[in-house]
């Protein structure tokens, strides 16, 4: 006979299970928006981006999601138009930043124009908490290279960027779908 425990564990269990089976077709397939996390710990010691490294073809939308209970964040451009950092988007490209989003809130950018887009999170600059989105490929026509695609170190702040490279190997798991 089933417990009380148990079947208070499963009741909750089904619909998570439920939800994760509505939600991961949206994931894999390129049906939707490739998602980056906003992640930390339940004390906040530690804020991230996951994947720090992304790579998406050329004028796709990627949507940044707080999954993080306890802390707000950004994903914010490196751009002088916003809060006078260094410029680490693709020249031509337009600065973005989300708001401040609160736990379950999400942002969604397309990034038209193929080359390396460097963001960091405004409330956790002094925390190390910036990530690296890759769009298209050096053989694009758009392609150009820029000094800082090579460098994985920001100006004044904390925390290093997956390497260019890196980044790049990882467009096969989206060509196999
Ligand atoms: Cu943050």
């Amino acid at each position: 006979m089933m417990s009380r425990r148990r079947f208070l564990a499963c009741s909750l269990f089904l619909p998570a299970l439920a939800w994760l089976a509505a939600w991961r077709p949206a994931r894999g397939h390129g049906a939707g928006p490739a998602l980056v996390a906003m992640r930390g710990t339940a004390r906040g010691e530690r804020v991230w981006f996951e994947p720090a490294g992304l790579w998406i073809p050329q004028g796709a939308t990627v949507r940044f999601v707080n999954e993080d209970a306890v802390n707000v964040h950004t994903a914010t451009a490196f751009h002088p138009d916003l809060h006078g950092r260094e410029r680490r988007i693709p020249a031509g490209a337009p600065p973005w930043t989300s708001e401040l989003l609160l736990p379950g809130e999400h942002y969604d950018v397309v990034l038209d124009q193929p080359g390396v887009y460097d963001y960091y999170c405004l409330p956790h600059a002094a925390h190390g908490m910036v990530g690296r989105i890759v769009v298209g490929t050096p053989e694009d026509a758009q392609w150009t290279h820029e000094s800082y695609y090579q460098s994985t170190r920001t100006n004044g702040m904390p925390g290093t960027f997956p390497e260019l490279n890196g980044v790049l190997a990882t467009r096969s798991r989206h060509a196999s779908g």
